[in-house]
């Protein structure tokens, strides 16, 4: 691949006249846009151990009661991409946001799209688009784009969940705005409930749902349950893994984002293969080794962690008895729709 000419090489008053009329010549910059094989990625593999945020959070629950938040949040921030602009990657936003018993955070509807993994604490409910959904640790609650949402908390400890938004990208396409709305009124029924058991859909007088979000509430319990049984069932499988899907279409339950659900079992190291794909890792049971280029984290349970596209990804449960589920989100439906997803073995 030869070199370019660069900016240097061409006369002073015509690299002013360019910038005066809103003109850049492209050869200077066009190994920048476009490296040879490999992206130039900004993502830095980074570890947020829950043991440090959480003091943090809870102090932020001191200092800043709901009046004054909205949102009472910790956003996670990759330094890679300049802190203040709040992305884990290039798409993904991650916050550990803190409800404290009797709080409430008043409805709102956003473009952009939310997911909440439940960390910790008992009580806190999530009302979306008129369906109240309970937070236990490790349910995955859906707010997709345009919908309905407040968080309120009956219980009697703090609770913590991990909020996955596509707020970096809608904010990139200049799309990203709020609406605020009055407290919402709870409708009866619940997806978790309908949506119960696996192969099976309601279809009333044979006529199938056609809302997009049929399923908001994925219960850890019944993830869990899945996982546990596909190993058993596959014990040869090597990626005991599963995708939240909507279980209508069997498509990935958002628009721009995957999530997914992993366990290893005791003592497996399993390797991911490179993908175009930034990732996040949450560590909902056991303990975990996330290796990523020169950087190896040891996960603990409620830590976070993300990793850069492109780059094989190993993780080990450092149990030899014990299985350990991860809670994984990437950015790959975004990929699938650009065209640019990829596996590298
Ligand atoms: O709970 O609605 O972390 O609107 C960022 C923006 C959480 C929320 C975030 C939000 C929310």
């Amino acid at each position: 691949m030869p070199a370019l000419g660069r900016l240097e090489d061409l006369p002073l008053d015509y690299r002013d006249e360019l910038q005066r009329l809103n003109l850049v010549p492209l050869w200077p910059n066009l190994r920048t846009v476009l490296p040879p094989r490999v992206p130039s990625r900004q993502t830095k593999p980074v570890h947020w151990p829950y043991a440090t945020i959480r003091p943090l959070l809870m102090r932020a629950g001191e200092l800043t009661p709901m009046e004054k938040a909205e949102r009472r949040v910790l956003v996670l921030a990759n330094p890679g991409h300049g802190l203040e602009n709040m992305k884990a990657s290039p798409a993904m936003y991650l916050g550990m946001q803190l409800l404290l018993p009797g709080e409430w955070a008043p409805s709102h509807r956003h473009t952009p799209n939310a997911v909440r993994m439940v960390v910790e604490g008992r009580g806190a409910t999530t009302t979306v688009n008129g369906e109240k959904c309970p937070m236990e640790r490790g349910d995955l609650i859906l707010t997709p784009t345009g919908q309905w949402h407040e968080h309120a908390h009956d219980g009697d400890e703090p609770v913590v969940w991990l909020d996955v938004l596509d707020l970096p990208l809608v904010y990139y396409t200049e799309t990203s705005y709020a609406i605020e709305g009055q407290r919402q009124a709870v409708l009866p029924g619940r997806g978790d409930a309908i949506y119960a058991a696996g192969g099976v859909v309601p279809t009333s007088a044979f006529v199938r749902s056609e809302v997009p979000y049929p399923m908001l509430r994925y219960p850890w319990s019944s993830t869990r349950a899945a996982l546990v049984a596909l190993a058993e069932n596959q014990p040869a499988l090597e990626a005991v893994q599963v995708t939240y899907v909507n279980p209508e279409t069997g498509r990935d339950v958002q628009n721009n984002l995957g999530f997914y659900a992993l366990m290893l079992r005791p003592g497996q190291a399993l390797r991911l293969p490179a993908r175009s794909s930034s990732q996040v890792f949450h560590l909902i049971e056991g303990g975990v080794d996330v290796q990523v280029l020169d950087s190896r984290f040891p996960l603990v349970e409620a830590d976070t962690c993300c990793t850069p596209g492109y780059e094989a990804v190993t993780l080990a449960n450092r149990s030899a008895t014990e299985p350990a589920f991860v809670f994984i989100a990437d950015e790959s439906p975004l990929h699938r729709k650009l065209g640019v997803y990829e596996v590298r073995a």
